[in-house]
């Protein structure tokens, strides 16, 4: 199976709920290495321009101001199958309908207020990878 990377971001919430190094222990019990990662509160305009796939969409202003309303953690994960392995960690967008288990069965309070993002195929990853690590300041080991 390949190696892949996938870029994940610990949401506005999940810090609140002081849950970042229980993610990160999922993470790795899964085999997923954290090979990069930093700490920001998100600019309006770096949220919107994340994003920008769900511009036109009705949720998009309230998913830009939750992103921005607190700070996250975004890092790059790599292991086996990484993209997929994460979303299966992370569980369905809508917390509700989340397995039990799942990042979002646990820690999500809503389809708003998820905990986490994940990208969703090798294409996203290496945009998202490269919007927030333009200069792949990454750790492989
Ligand atoms: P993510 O991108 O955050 O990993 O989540 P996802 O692939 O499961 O969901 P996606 O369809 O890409 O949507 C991005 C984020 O927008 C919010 N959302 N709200 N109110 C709604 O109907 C709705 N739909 C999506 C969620 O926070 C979702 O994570
Ligand atoms: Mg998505």
């Amino acid at each position: 199976m390949a190696i892949e990377r996938t870029l994940s971001i610990i949401k506005p919430d999940a810090v609140a709920k002081n849950v970042i190094g229980q993610i990160y222990s999922r993470f790795e019990g899964a085999g997923l290495k954290i090979v990069a990662a930093r700490m920001t509160q998100l600019s309006r305009a770096e949220a919107e321009g994340f994003y920008a796939v769900h511009s036109a969409r009705p949720f998009f202003k309230d998913l830009v101001d939750f992103m921005i309303s607190g700070p996250v953690i975004i890092q790059v994960l790599e292991g086996e199958n990484a993209i997929l392995k994460h979303r299966d960690l992370m569980g369905a967008t809508d917390p509700k309908k989340a397995d039990k288990g799942t990042i979002r069965a646990d820690f999500a309070d809503s389809i708003d207020a998820n905990a986490v993002h994940g990208s969703d195929a090798e294409e996203t990853a290496k945009v998202e990878i490269a919007y927030y690590f333009p200069a792949l300041n990454v750790y492989s080991r």
